[in-house]
């Protein structure tokens, strides 16, 4: 079989343009917004020759391919590595890399722990966290967000939410950053990514231990889930995993993202500020804006359509996440960042039955740094240039030097 970067290779259906581009070259990882424009001109779906994929990058095909887990499976990988050939580089996920009916199981068990009623517990710790961090960062003036606010809070709060004893802020940032290049190609990100794996992957597989987690934590919840019964203790120990596998460069990112959309639009902090409710909605669009996922794929697991275009069985699809987040079609004026848009149907944390569990996690890290905001700092400046650093999944800054002028 004729195979590229572990998938099979195929021909694009009739009335499918090729587009001779590689969407993991570097320029276009850390500015994206080019190439989800032309990549929604072009087409429902695009053929990439370069990697044998079709890409989609308008809002209702991406939403459609999303919503159909049976068409368009996840068990098959998220990236370009199709798992029905070839061996994953790491044990696949048991919530993510998987379909209905088994996916139905492991999703109770992490939607239970990761439930409005656990979540809520949090809040009181979160915010003490995040006053003490911000105060702090008023103090020095001037500091580096990605380093200093961006990692510094998710870090301090969810590992200790989840109940780790171990906690080691590079390897779980790093973890993170290694899972989401792994969806891509073999190219330098991935490589530079994956050289560490020797060392982090068994510290993480060590860390979802049940000797190393609490009793009171989310970690917990799972293997009580265990002990029910639901899944083996093996499969708990999965199930931590998947925490520190997306719950920490992905809230990392969120908060970043959230800083650069307020330093870059100083009328929308100010309105921030006057309604501090509007801090959910702000996270919201800062998500609809900025996408921390760009992309995950799917694949097809039998001949079909979208939008009239045939797709083969094997085809991979590259869904461009954040490209739907900017289609003009859905949202009128998307290159406009505004924290009272509600945008209701936005694809950042996914759609359909993998879509993000452990979003009411998320939304309570970004609801409580923003409140904090509002409260203590007056005006969010840039204090030297933002950088963005190229991954082939997240679209995350580098680095980000800000400065906080106290209310
Ligand atoms: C990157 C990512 C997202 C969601 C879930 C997982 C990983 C997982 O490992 O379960």
């Amino acid at each position: 079989m004729n195979m590229i970067e572990g998938h099979t290779v195929f021909e694009p259906a009739a009335g499918i343009p090729v587009w001779d581009i590689d969407p993991y070259a570097e320029d276009i990882l850390l500015d994206p917004a080019p190439y989800y424009a032309e990549l929604r001109a072009r087409g429902p779906l695009v053929y990439i020759p370069k990697w044998s994929v079709l890409a989609s990058g308008r809002y209702e095909e991406t939403r459609e391919i999303f919503s159909d887990h049976a068409r368009f499976v996840s068990s098959r990988g998220v990236g370009l590595n199709d798992f029905k050939y070839g061996k994953p580089w790491r044990p696949p996920s048991i919530i993510l890399e998987v379909d209905p009916p088994d996916h139905t199981k492991t999703r109770k068990v992490m939607a239970r722990a990761l439930s409005p009623k656990a979540i809520a517990g949090l809040k009181e710790d979160f915010r003490t966290v995040a006053e003490t961090i911000i105060d702090q960062l008023i103090e020095r003036g001037t500091f580096e967000a990605v380093a200093d606010l961006a990692e510094a809070f998710p870090v301090a709060v969810f590992p200790k939410a989840v109940g780790m004893v171990d906690s080691d802020r590079r390897r779980l940032v790093d973890y993170g950053a290694m899972v989401f290049n792994a969806l891509g190609p073999d190219n330098k990100f991935r490589r530079a990514a994956m050289d560490q794996a020797a060392d982090i992957v068994p510290w993480i597989t060590a860390a979802c231990a049940r000797g190393r987690l609490t009793t009171d934590g989310l970690g917990a919840l799972i293997y009580a889930a265990a002990d029910d019964g639901e899944v083996t203790a093996e499969e708990a120990a999965m199930l931590v995993r998947s925490f520190l596998s997306a719950g920490v460069d992905t809230t990392v990112t969120g908060i970043g993202s959230a800083l650069w959309c307020l330093a870059s639009n100083p009328g929308e902090y100010e309105r921030l500020k006057a309604d501090p409710a509007l801090a959910r909605a702000c996270f919201e669009e800062v998500l609809r804006f900025t996408s921390p996922v760009h992309t995950f794929a799917r694949t097809a697991n039998q001949d079909t359509e979208i939008a009239g275009l045939g797709i083969a069985e094997g085809s991979k699809i590259l869904c461009a996440l954040a490209s739907a987040n900017l289609d003009p079609h859905k949202w009128g004026d998307p290159q406009v960042f505004r924290i009272d848009r509600k945008p209701v149907g936005h694809m950042a944390f996914g759609a359909g039955v993998h879509g993000c569990v452990g979003q009411n996690l998320a939304r309570l890290e970004l609801e409580t740094v923003l409140t904090v905001l509002t409260e203590k700092v007056d005006r969010i400046e840039f204090a030297g240039e933002a950088v963005w650093r190229p991954n082939n999944a997240i679209h995350a800054l580098d680095r980000l030097p800000l400065r906080f002028v106290r209310k």
